[in-house]
């Protein structure tokens, strides 16, 4: 683990209630994990986002209005699956585009970059790995038109006041006519978002249990998987999902690297992620508070997402 992010961890693992931030999910293993996520039945906000760039890039990319070339730079751009059908629409239409992904798991970027090559050899492809942050910096520096792709409900995981603190980094960082395209998962029936998130598969129990596995490796911690469980809920007046691990009994954690020990009570939680899901008012809200216009929302056809498009 890099040093600047464990004093995070531990002030997390030593507060009154103990957290540990959702962006620690995505080591190799835990990206991969979130891939077997998408797949299931049940996590439609995949099928949903792939639906809405597959049927309607022609309409996304008429709502641009770009002159050519232009980039698209694609935050957490994980295994790019959605974006493909994107992608692959502006190919065929021969339009000239630079495509840059971002992502901290090298694996994925490596998967990702490999894939591209080979489905779509003529999509100039410039892939990054790392934290958004500095190569956001670059992004301004640009004189071609960029668009910022930030999909998949990543915009889920902030808390009002950091969705805010981001979007106003992206906002200082594009030029004006740059613009944002964002996904948010809608509120919608609350049993098919509790679904969603509590698979009958125990795939996003294994994807929250992976944080002790990587503590273990990374801390030499000595967390006992079998004494953790996940339970999470969600709460549609606040559009909250909130996901968490459970110590099932009074147990206490060596965390050897560091020399840091950690004691828990007998049903004691350590909230991993908050996934916010959104009403189409709050996301214009949102992108107005911020400086940005909103320009069209395209749903897909259950209306249970929306990747918006905002302009700088
Ligand atoms: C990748 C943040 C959009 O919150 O839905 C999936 C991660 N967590 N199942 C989400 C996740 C549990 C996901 N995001």
């Amino acid at each position: 683990m890099e040093t600047t992010v464990i004093p995070e961890i531990i002030q997390g693992l030593k507060a009154e209630q103990k957290h540990i931030s959702s962006k620690f999910f995505y080591d190799d293993i835990g990206s991969r994990i979130f891939q077997e996520i998408m797949q299931l039945q049940d996590y439609y906000l995949t099928d949903s986002e792939f639906e809405i760039l597959s049927l309607q890039a022609a309409q996304i990319h008429k709502a641009l209005q770009f002159s050519e070339p232009f980039n698209i730079i694609e935050l957490g751009a994980g295994d790019g699956f959605k974006t493909f059908k994107l992608l692959e629409y502006l190919v065929s239409k021969e339009i000239h585009f630079n495509y840059v992904p971002i992502d901290i798991s090298q694996e994925a970027i490596t998967m990702l970059t490999s894939k591209l090559k080979e489905r779509l050899p003529e999509l100039e492809v410039k892939p990054q790995v790392g934290d958004y942050f500095e190569i956001l910096k670059k992004m301004s520096a640009e004189t071609v038109p960029n668009l910022l792709l930030f999909l998949g409900s990543n915009i889920g995981n902030y808390l009002k006041k950091d969705a805010l603190d981001l979007l106003q980094l992206f906002y200082k960082n594009m030029n004006p006519g740059d613009k944002l395209l964002i996904g948010f998962d809608l509120k919608k029936n609350p049993v098919t978002i509790n679904k969603a998130y509590y698979d009958d598969y125990g795939i996003t129990k294994r994807f929250n249990l992976n944080l002790l596995t990587r503590m273990n490796r990374e801390f030499d911690a000595d967390f006992k998987l079998d004494d953790f469980d996940f339970y999470c809920h969600y709460d549609p007046i606040t559009g909250h999902v909130k996901s968490y691990l459970v110590s099932l009994k009074a147990q206490t954690v060596y965390l050897k690297t560091i020399d840091e020990t950690i004691t828990f009570k007998q049903n004691e939680l350590i909230w991993t992620e908050l996934s916010k899901k959104y009403a189409l008012t709050e996301i214009e809200d949102l992108a107005s508070s911020v400086g940005f216009k909103t320009d069209t929302h395209f749903l897909d056809c259950k209306h249970y997402f929306t990747d918006s498009l905002w302009e700088k």
